[in-house]
């Protein structure tokens, strides 16, 4: 049992607990983790507001951002603040920020490809969305020079969009949901929660 100390853990962030534990309740996408979460009940309420204190991001750069778009990027949001099962994959960084970050989780192939068939009509200024926002405004607005276009050609292929827009918090895999190597952003929690499997394998057998 190598490397037991990065199971069971949350990452030293802007909103997540010291410690996984029982919540009671999340809010709505996020309920998922609500037996073992790293995300208190308000924040998995932000997860779900446009503009919320998480980060004061805004989705809605370029207009609207379709609502089955949307969700994805909930979901995405309740899986890096709520999962105890990403430690094989954090990372340290020290920026203004966070002082870890998670770095090449291997995704589900379904959770990215589904992600970016929902969005590829949604549209965007930037391929990294950490970076390079103009936020003078109190919120991140495009910066000048740049130009609104939708994701598919921002972001070509399911992988760009993954990797790129968090500066590869995701990796893009060929791995299935359910085969026990890939990290699932959706997952119905009748069956429990299968990323914890994942990430005792990678905590034993590296990424
Ligand atoms: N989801 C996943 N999967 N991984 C993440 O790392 C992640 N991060 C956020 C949300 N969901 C995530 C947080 N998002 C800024 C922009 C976005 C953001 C947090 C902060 C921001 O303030 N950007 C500044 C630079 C700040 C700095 O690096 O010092 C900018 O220039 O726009």
């Amino acid at each position: 049992a190598a490397k037991e100390s990065v199971l069971n853990v949350c990452m030293d962030a802007k909103h997540h607990k010291t410690k996984p534990g029982p919540e009671g309740a999340l809010h709505g996408q996020c309920a998922p983790w609500k037996d073992h979460a790293c995300c208190t009940a308000e924040t998995s309420t932000g997860a779900h507001q446009d503009q919320s204190y998480l980060y004061n991001f805004n989705w809605n750069h370029c207009g609207v951002m379709p609502e089955k778009c949307k969700q994805h990027f909930i979901q995405d949001t309740c899986l890096y603040e709520c999962s105890p099962n990403l430690g094989p994959w954090i990372d340290q960084v020290d920026n203004s920020w966070r002082r870890e970050r998670i770095l090449n989780v291997p995704l589900c192939k379904e959770d990215c490809d589904l992600w970016w068939e929902a969005c590829k009509d949604a549209v965007t200024c930037r391929e990294n969305w950490h970076k390079g926002w103009n936020w003078t405004t109190g919120t991140n607005r495009c910066p000048r020079g740049s130009i609104c276009q939708p994701f598919k050609y921002v972001f070509p292929r399911p992988a760009d969009l993954c990797e790129k827009i968090w500066s590869n918090s995701y990796k893009y895999t060929t791995e299935h949901q359910g085969g026990g190597r890939c990290i699932q952003m959706w997952f119905d929690p009748a069956n429990g929660n299968p990323n914890v499997a994942v990430a005792k394998y990678y905590a034993q057998n590296g990424g």
